[in-house]
């Protein structure tokens, strides 16, 4: 099998430190299989940028190479177009996104630039997958510089319909530029169909059937990967100290009250504020439930230099004191929230402590929260998840409680249905979701890529 090399914004650890989320545990193992690279950004900002001194780590088969990058590309790339631009118009946030020359500009620079720092290390039978949105226009670049090799593309957020993403002044030329690639991978079939329909609509292209779409002299496939979880090494999380001791603490905290959990960094595609009028709903409509049940939201802040990170933020706060507030009572908060992070051990001890999995974002590509709350659960006594119909994960999660994240009411009522489920039912429900999850894993899914591109490039050039 011919050498394998990963590009996306940050990298690694290539060790294992527990704290690796499972995508980067699935590549460097997918990279081990073959030996390769892994490339992308430092997360640093210097005055060389991206023509500076190219950081490398070798550890068992896989080399880490990274790049700085200056303060201007951080500006124009990485806050500008990645995150106020392209972040919003995919997640179907017009209204927030912001459209400016000099971000468009910055984004061609930087993944031209990190075309030309990877080149040199292309050997001609490489296998190359690129990551994410930060690097829509990688290969365009790389087939600039006469690179020939077989390019993946795994997009990990949605593909939003061709109405939303027309509003994007340089749309067609980005997906044009797409079109370089060979095989581009979504979370859903949606999304697959978006971009299968945008090439046709709006590039005058043709669908050529099984995933195939042509235009402009290039023929990609544009196939759904959803991406998955290890389910089993997460279920197993559970057993080890960290998470008991989570576990005996939040036990604790309850004394035989329940808990909903929702796990998140703090992003408005995440529908945050719309889960906390949620659960102030459920307090409404079901006052049964005060004093009996309440929201852990665990949510580290995330993209703090962009403005509605910040808003969002106040926003939640504010919430949380209101509602606290209103319902409070001496042995009782309804809404605890904290601002932090937690190693995945301790977050499997939290989940398997929550009666209910809270996720309701108004848009995500997949949403491996839920998988993970299922994957901790205790197969003799699961909790029920409530899961948002504009979460990927809702494609292949039909037994979860499937809700419209903007109507409160209607989430209030799932939450009744949820914390009042018998136990049969919750069984059931629980079962199906935990079987497919472990069919349908991480290294599931970077294998059907990884095999589907190698198929098809072998066929291309026979
Ligand atoms: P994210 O938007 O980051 O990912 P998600 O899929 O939920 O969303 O993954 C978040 C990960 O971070 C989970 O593994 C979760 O456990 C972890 N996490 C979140 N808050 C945490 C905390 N406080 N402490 C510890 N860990 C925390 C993007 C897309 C998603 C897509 C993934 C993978 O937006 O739609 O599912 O990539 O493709």
């Amino acid at each position: 099998m011919s050498r394998l090399i990963v590009v996306s914004n940050r990298v690694g650890p290539l060790k294992d430190s527990g704290k690796a989320g499972g995508l980067a545990v699935a590549l460097v193992d997918t990279l081990r299989q073959t030996g390769g690279i892994w490339f992308g950004w430092t997360g640093k900002v210097s005055e060389e940028g991206t023509f500076g001194l190219l950081h490398e780590e070798k550890h068992r088969k896989v080399v880490m190479q990274q790049i700085d990058i200056t303060q201007q590309d951080y500006d124009e790339f990485y806050i500008g177009y990645a995150n106020r631009t392209l972040w919003p118009v995919l997640h179907y946030r017009l209204d927030l996104a912001e459209f400016d020359r000099r971000y468009e500009e910055g984004y061609r620079r930087v993944n031209e630039r990190f075309a030309a720092r990877l080149h040199p290390s292309i050997q001609p039978d490489d296998t190359i997958w690129v990551h994410d949105y930060h690097f829509f226009g990688l290969a365009a670049q790389l087939r600039a510089m006469e690179v020939e090799n077989p390019i993946a593309f795994f997009l990990h957020i949605p593909f939003p319909a061709p109405e939303i993403l027309a509003a994007l002044p340089n749309a067609e030329s980005l997906v044009r530029r797409m079109l370089a690639y060979d095989l581009i991978g979504f979370q859903t079939e949606r999304d697959a169909a978006n971009f299968r329909r945008f090439v046709v609509e709006e590039l005058q292209g043709e669908d050529l059937g099984n995933d195939r779409v042509s235009a402009v002299g290039r023929e990609v496939i544009a196939r759904a990967y959803p991406i998955g979880i290890d389910a089993e090494s997460f279920a197993q999380f559970v057993h080890s100290a960290d998470a008991r001791r989570h576990m005996a603490r939040v036990e604790k905290l309850l004394d035989g009250r329940q808990q909903i959990i929702g796990v998140d960094r703090i992003d408005y595609s995440k529908g945050l504020p719309e889960r906390f009028k949620a659960f102030e709903r459920l307090l409404e409509d079901y006052p049964e439930n005060r004093g009996q049940v309440s929201l852990m939201q665990v949510a580290p802040p995330s993209r703090s230099e962009v403005d509605s990170y910040v808003d969002i933020r106040n926003e939640l706060e504010h919430l949380t004191g209101h509602i606290n507030g209103r319902f409070a009572d001496l042995d009782w908060t309804p809404i605890r929230f904290l601002t932090r992070s937690f190693n995945r051990k301790a977050l499997a001890g939290v989940y398997r402590e929550s009666k209910v999995g809270l996720v309701t974002p108004l848009r995500d590509g997949m949403n491996l929260v839920a998988k993970e709350y299922v994957a901790a659960q205790r197969p003799e006594d699961p909790g029920v998840l409530v899961l948002s119909r504009f979460a990927g994960a809702a494609e292949r999660m039909k037994e979860a409680l499937i809700v419209n994240p903007h109507s409160a009411e209607e989430v209030a009522a799932a939450l009744q249905t949820a914390l009042t489920m018998p136990w049969e039912e919750r069984r059931e429900r629980w079962l199906a979701m935990y079987e497919r999850i472990c069919e349908e894993g991480a290294h599931e899914w970077a294998q059907a890529i990884l095999s589907d591109l190698r198929t098809e490039f072998a066929a291309y050039s026979a």
